[in-house]
Order: C-alpha cells, then structure tokens, then sequence
C-alpha cells in the first residue's frame, strides 16, 4: 500500500502542482483543482481518458461535473492522505487536459 507523503516531498509536489492551479482542502489531507472545458462533451471525453488511467492505476478520483465544469479531489483512502498515487494522477489529469 502506497505510504503517505513525507513533509519535505508534500511540499515540493505541491509547490509544483500549484504552478497548474491545484490546491490544498481544507481539513482534508487532499488536494483540489477544477478543470473548465467547453462544453459536456469535451468534459467528459476527457473523464473517460483519465478513467482509463484510474482504472489501470488502481487509483480513483472523487469528481463531479456540471456541464462543461469537473471539480477534482484527490486524495488515498486507503493510507489516509495524500500518497506518491495523488500526485501522479494529478500530473495526468493535467497533460489530458492541455
Ligand atoms: N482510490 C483512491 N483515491 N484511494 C484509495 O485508497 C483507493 C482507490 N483504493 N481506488 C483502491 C481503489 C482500493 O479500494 C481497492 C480495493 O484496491
């Protein structure tokens, strides 16, 4: 099972993520980013592509969409926080989307 981050590699990741707009929950040990796309269509074409992913990786999302809007949290339920899997699917949530 995937351990969680240590404080000196969280605050690197996050120091790097926050450069593509993700952010830390409140309360949570989870990080945060909402993705706008056009429309419903390219939203959700791009949920199916990072679902490839989650799925391959064994690591799930929790997200919700309005149209054209997905808000993203992550974090690893099974550790407790944030862990090495977050981070990961953060950075190819964000290549699948540029
Ligand atoms: N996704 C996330 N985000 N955190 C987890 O701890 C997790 C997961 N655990 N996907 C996996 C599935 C676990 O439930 C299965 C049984 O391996």
């Amino acid at each position: 099972m995937a351990e969680k981050l240590s404080n000196e590699a969280r605050v690197g990741a996050l120091a790097e993520l926050s450069r593509t707009g993700w952010t830390e929950v409140p309360g949570r040990d989870a990080i945060a980013r909402t993705f706008d796309f056009d429309n419903f269509v390219a939203a959700f074409g791009w949920m199916t592509r990072v679902a490839l992913w989650a799925e391959k990786w064994n690591h799930h999302p929790e997200w919700r969409n309005v149209y054209g809007t997905v808000e993203v949290t992550l974090s690893t339920h099974d550790a407790g926080g944030l862990t090495e899997l977050d981070i990961k699917l953060a950075k190819k949530m964000d290549a699948l989307s540029t």
